[in-house]
Formats: structure tokens, C-alpha cells, sequence
């Protein structure tokens, strides 16, 4: 268990509707009134996972050890082949699931996390739910509004920082970037924070001199403390599909990263992007977004994400 694990099952296949009705309407019509499945329809399905953004690799692979476990036509019964398509989803997100780090928080205080991603990803609101589920854990948390670029990003971060009943530390538009982590991270220590959640602008992961900025943050926030960040999450909007691993790639040949959330599954039915991100990155997915509320951000658990797709 982690320090808080938001779970929820009927929220999240709520959340992966569009997703869900793009996979398994789709599948229950190519398999509806055959009690064994044929080469043909395990085409078809292979298909199908292509067109939902599982990407044509995995599609691929997924049917081809369907086919080797299970052998014989009377195997494939459409209910088989469901569940081992369900198992092998499964499998590939277990890769990359993120590994429990309560102890870690629990033991560096404060424990700071930054969050980047390009512009729009859902930063600021990705850092209202993280604070608001710290907090109902019980953990002491302050947010630093770190996007000094554009100009209502302070108090965007305010009203999260209000809904989530949790305390902010922000500078004026224009002033630097580092400085505002440096100062929060400061005032965490002082004053005995449990966690630092760092709003950062967005960027693109092509402008350097936004990633050399990034990279000064990191760099004067491990002064103030010597394991900070603990983590550096990187949101990206699942919206984005194939382009959301682009992203994924480019930020981590710039910068370390060591978690992704992945927002906005909720307006989409391109979530089976969530596969081919496990699959190709080696960095594990921790949250997912499914709504804009501030209970909307989930701990990314690969059995009921793919419950959630193919459960009735
Ligand atoms: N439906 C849905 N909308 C989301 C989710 N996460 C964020 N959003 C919306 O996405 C939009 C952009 O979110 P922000 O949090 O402002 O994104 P950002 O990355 O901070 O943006 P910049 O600071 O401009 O780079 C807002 O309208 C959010 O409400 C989600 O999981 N689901
Ligand atoms: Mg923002």
C-alpha cells in the first residue's frame, strides 16, 4: 500500500468510457455468435488493438501468444481468448508499474517532487489532486508556484492550493524559477513540511534554454537538500497519443525522470496509449487523470486498468 492509494473501479472505467467503447464494443462485435474464434477473427482483433493506440508491435505480440497458449481451435473460445488478451495487457503494464515509496516519504522530510511536462499537460491541476491526497493521508504540504512565465498561473495554483487545503509559496510574475523552488523547499525545511509539490511552466521538450532552466531548478533545489527532488514526474496528456511517448522520450534525454502520469484519459478513447507508454519507456506510470475534478487522479494499478476496459 501506499501512502494514499486512490482507487476506484467504477470512476475509473467511468473515466475510461470512450476508451472502453473504442476496445471491447468493438471486439464484442467481431467475436458476437462464434463460440470459437478463427484466424480471421483473431486478425481482427489484432486490428482493433492497432486502431485503439495499443500500437501495431504490441497488437502483434499480444495475438501471437494468444495463438501459442492456446493451441487448439476448441481452446479458442471467444471467453479464452478475452481473458488471455486481458492477461497479456496485463503483463506488459506490470513493467512499469511504479514501486511503492511510502517509506521513502515518509522518511524524508520534505519530500520534493517536481512536475514538468509541455504546456496544457495538466500540471497545475495534476498538483491540486497530488496535494489534496497527501493531505487527506495526513501529510503537512505546500505547493511552490514555480510557473513564474505566464500570468494567472499563480493563481491557478491558489485555488488548487485552497480547494486542497494546503499552503502555496509564490513570487511575483517574471521572477525567477529557481529561486521559487529554492525558497519553497526552504521554507518546507523551516517549517517542517512532509511534502514540496513544484509547479513548473510548461515547455517543450525541443527549447533548451527551458530544459537548461529545468536543470536549474534540480540543481538549486539539491542545495537547500541533498536528495532533492525525489522525484521528477512527467505529465502528459493522453489525449496526445502517439505523441505523448515522444514526449516521454525527449524529456528523459534532457533531464532524469522518474515517474509519468498520464491526464486527461477521461476525454479520450485513445487510453490504450497507456500500453504502448509501458511498454516502450522505462519509466513506470504512478497516477492517471481521469476527470477534472480533485478526486479524479488515480494510482495507476495495471489489474484495474485493464479491468476497467474490459469488465461489464
Ligand atoms: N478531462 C480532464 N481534464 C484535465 C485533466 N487534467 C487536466 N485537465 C484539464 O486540462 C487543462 C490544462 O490543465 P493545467 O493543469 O492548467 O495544465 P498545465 O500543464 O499546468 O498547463 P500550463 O501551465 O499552461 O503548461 C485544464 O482545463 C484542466 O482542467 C484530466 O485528467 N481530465
Ligand atoms: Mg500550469
Amino acid at each position: 500500500m501506499g501512502i494514499f492509494d486512490n482507487f476506484n473501479l467504477d470512476k475509473l472505467k467511468n473515466g475510461l468510457k470512450k476508451t472502453r467503447n473504442k476496445i471491447v464494443n468493438t471486439i464484442n462485435e467481431a467475436i458476437s455468435g462464434k463460440a470459437v474464434l478463427d484466424d480471421k477473427t483473431l486478425e481482427e482483433i489484432e486490428e482493433i488493438l492497432v486502431t485503439s493506440d495499443v500500437g501495431a508491435e504490441i497488437a502483434e505480440s499480444i495475438i501471437e501468444n494468444v495463438r501459442i497458449k492456446l493451441k487448439s481451435d476448441k481452446d479458442r473460445t471467444n471467453t479464452n481468448v478475452i481473458h488471455t488478451v486481458e492477461d497479456e495487457l496485463i503483463s506488459i503494464l506490470h513493467v512499469n508499474e511504479g514501486k511503492n515509496n511510502s517509506a521513502e516519504i515518509l522518511k524524508s522530510k520534505p519530500y520534493v517532487i517536481l512536475i514538468v511536462g509541455i504546456n496544457g499537460a495538466g500540471k497545475t491541476t495534476t498538483i491540486g489532486k497530488l496535494a489534496h491526497n497527501f493531505r487527506k493521508a495526513g501529510l503537512k504540504v505546500i505547493v511552490g508556484a514555480a510557473d513564474t512565465f505566464r500570468a494567472a498561473a499563480n493563481e491557478q495554483l491558489e485555488i488548487w492550493a485552497q480547494r486542497a487545503g494546503v499552503e502555496i509559496f509564490q513570487s511575483l510574475k517574471g521572477s525567477d524559477p529557481s529561486s521559487v523552488a529554492f525558497d519553497t523547499v526552504n521554507t518546507a525545511l523551516k517549517e517542517k513540511y512532509d511534502v514540496v509539490l513544484i509547479d513548473t511552466a510548461g515547455r517543450l521538450h525541443n527549447k533548451s534554454h527551458l530544459m537548461d532552466e529545468l536543470n536549474k531548478i534540480k540543481r538549486v533545489i539539491n542545495k537547500v537538500l541533498p536528495n532533492a527532488p525525489n522525484e521528477t514526474l512527467l505529465v502528459l496528456d493522453g489525449n496526445t497519443g502517439q505523441n505523448a511517448i515522444v514526449q516521454a522520450d525527449e524529456f528523459s534525454k534532457v533531464t532524469d525522470i522518474n515517474g509519468l502520469i498520464i491526464t486527461k484519459l477521461d476525454g479520450t478513447a485513445k487510453g490504450g496509449v497507456v500500453f504502448q507508454i509501458c511498454a516502450k519507456q522505462k519509466i513506470p506510470v504512478k497516477y492517471i487523470g481521469v476527470g477534472e475534478g480533485i478526486d479524479d487522479l488515480q494510482t495507476f494499478n495495471p489489474e484495474l486498468f485493464v479491468s476497467a476496459i474490459f469488465e461489464n
